[in-house]
């Protein structure tokens, strides 16, 4: 069997794994795992690369791992990989994978146990062999339940934050093409939704083969699962799996109506369509007659744009954020569509760090970069004292790095304004990083939850509601706290967070970042619907990441989040006017 570049990068994490559960050298350990990681990025194909003798001018790898690299490319496997197999029993893998587990850990159960798979170890957890280990206890056993959990939830999903450049980039490219005349991305993607299974690619052409045929041999395709005259399929070298459909631009509005979905939606269109003489599918809107026969009319059965599918079945136009069966087929027909935010409409970004704590640049820097986005306004918020691991400020720090920001904006005239802020812990046992005397000082407070995550509702619950009641806290940042994938959201009583948020004029945030996206849209749904103010910002470590603000835009739109709910839309005096409403 021949291995892509996926494979390979596979076998290296693996042996690197099972060489630190052995207890090997770190330095042996880290030449496997970076090995991996630059395969895994690579956006050739290895093949191609070794065939021309490139290898160990890849970064991390060196003469051993292309020999390695070689030899998996002649003989599709590894002898050193097979001899480590036969001794660290592969299920430990799986098991170091464990949330709250580790090499050390697998290893310890493994010699002192005998657990050999995941599901030994959940039966060992669960009988309570775990705790009595040395080194262990009731807490680390009940954390290691929990991480057996959360695997089992995983679904091998990609973020939106990856699939979604990767995706824009293979369309760009195909439309490149002279025989592209229309296209788009479809199904999930274009749903913005958080995750997504595969990508699906829309293009309109009357040739289709030569578009095909630039597809399935792009540089970073790692497999050809399909390829036909009307639909092909991929697997990139990261894993992700693309589907292209060809079409007619005569069908391009059932075309894409269809493939967008979600399923649901489109379930209920038809039904819809039917009730209007029509039978709908990707193909046509096809006029059918009192015995349900099809008419024969091709003319009036083709729709070239969605607009007309909506349309013939006296719908307004669904956006692809919606389409998920919840509420906006009767919006729809009702003519009562909420007007969606977009990013336009954004002109402030209250969350972003820099070099002063996590962050990569300058107070001065992150200004400029938010000028060319035209913001009229940014808060700088860095990490709080107890987050020692992200370098959080001491109270001098803060108040020095609040006398810089005033600096800066004093330098910056009125060009851009900056807030003085901070990202303050709520920590573990529900007390806020600083003292109110502190926070006084300061133009705008965002409160979050970082750590003890594992709590039980009513303790999270509680932690909220003292950020939320403390009048210095403006607004509470990532509320659920989930990390795509490792993390999951915390167990709250939402319905009292969105409660004390409204009646505390506290701003809860859909924070931006494709891996958090949190508020998530069903959350922020409830919160607007209640009245609550909401807020859409980056977050951004770099410069970078002050670009992510799309993906909150989409979550927000998902979330039927219109411009009104949203104070990163409001005019400089709005907000200044609501800032200086408090203490
Ligand atoms: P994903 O890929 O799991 O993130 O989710 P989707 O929504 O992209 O699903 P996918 O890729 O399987 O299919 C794309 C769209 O095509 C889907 O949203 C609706 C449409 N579709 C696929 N299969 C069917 C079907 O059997 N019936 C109908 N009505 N629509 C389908
Ligand atoms: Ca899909
Ligand atoms: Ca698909
Ligand atoms: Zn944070």
């Amino acid at each position: 069997m021949s291995l892509s570049n996926r494979d390979m990068a596979d076998i290296f994490e693996r042996c690197a794994d099972m060489l630190q559960i052995r207890g090997d050298n770190i330095h042996r350990v880290l030449s496997y795992r970076r090995a991996a990681e630059t395969i895994r990025a690579l956006p050739r194909d290895l093949r191609v690369i070794a065939s021309e003798g490139g290898l160990t001018e890849l970064k991390y790898i060196g003469k051993t791992i292309a020999a390695k690299i070689d030899e998996m490319l002649e003989t599709g496997e590894l002898d050193f990989y097979q001899r480590l197999r036969a001794e660290v029993p592969e299920g430990l893998v799986d098991i170091m994978h464990i949330n709250g587990v580790g090499p050390k850990k697998a290893k310890l159960f493994w010699k002192q146990l005998n657990i050999t798979t995941v599901a030994q170890l959940q039966a060992a957890a669960q009988a309570g062999e775990l705790a009595a280990l040395s080194g262990m206890g009731t807490k680390s056993q009940q954390k290691i339940l929990a991480g057996i959990e959360a695997l089992s939830r995983q679904t091998g999903r990609a973020s939106i934050g990856d699939a979604l450049p990767a995706a824009k980039a293979i369309l760009a490219q195909l439309m490149q093409l002279p025989e592209a005349q229309q296209g788009e991305l479809a199904g999930s993607i274009r749903r913005g939704r958080e995750t997504i299974g595969d990508v699906d690619i829309l293009i309109a052409s009357d040739k289709a083969a030569p578009i095909m045929q630039r597809f399935v041999t792009m540089e970073n395709v790692a497999r050809v699962l399909g390829h036909g005259p009307s639909k092909s399929s991929v697997e990139l070298l990261s894993g992700l799996q693309v589907d292209l459909r060809v079409l007619e631009k005569a069908r391009w509005g059932t075309a894409l109506n269809y493939f967008t979905g979600s399923l649901a939606h489109n379930v209920k269109m038809r039904q819809i369509a039917l009730e209007h003489g029509y039978s709908l599918n990707e193909h046509a809107l096809s006029p059918v007659d009192a015995t349900k026969a099809i008419i024969e009319d091709a003319e009036k059965a083709l729709c070239d744009s969605e607009e007309k599918v909506y349309a013939a079945l006296g719908m307004q136009y669904v956006p692809p954020e919606l389409r998920e069966d919840s509420g906006e087929i009767e919006a729809a027909r009702a003519h009562e569509l909420p007007q969606l935010i977009t990013r336009a409409d954004i002109v402030s970004d209250l969350h972003m760090h820099t070099t002063w704590s996590d962050g990569k640049q300058s107070i001065r820097e992150m200004a400029e970069a938010c000028i060319q986005r035209g913001h009229h306004t940014i808060a700088i918020t860095d990490h709080s004292r107890s987050l020692g691991i992200a370098n959080g400020l001491s109270i001098e720090r803060l108040l020095a790095q609040a006398d810089e920001v005033r600096q800066v904006n004093a330098e910056m005239g009125d060009r851009i304004e900056l807030l003085a802020g901070t990202e303050m812990d709520i920590k573990a046992d529900g007390s806020l990083d600083y003292p109110d005397e502190v926070l006084a000082q300061l133009d705008f407070v965002i409160a979050s939850l970082h750590s003890g995550l594992g709590q039980g509702r009513e303790q999270i619950t509680q932690r909220l509601l003292n950020a939320i009641r403390n009048p210095y806290v403006r607004m509470i940042g990532h509320p659920s706290a989930r990390q795509y994938p490792n993390r999951e959201e915390v167990d709250a009583d939402w319905d009292a967070v969105i409660t004390a948020a409204q009646e505390h004029e506290t701003v809860l945030e859909i924070n931006a970042n494709p891996l958090r996206l949190d508020l998530k849209p069903e959350l922020a749904r409830l919160a607007k619907d209640s009245g609550v103010l909401l807020a859409i910002n980056t977050d951004a470590h770099r410069i970078e990441q002050l670009d992510l603000l799309d993906f909150g835009v989409s979550n927000a739109r998902r979330g039927w989040v219109e411009t009104r709910h949203v104070v990163n839309t409001w005019s400089s005096e709005q907000l200044r006017q609501w800032l200086s409403n408090r203490p």
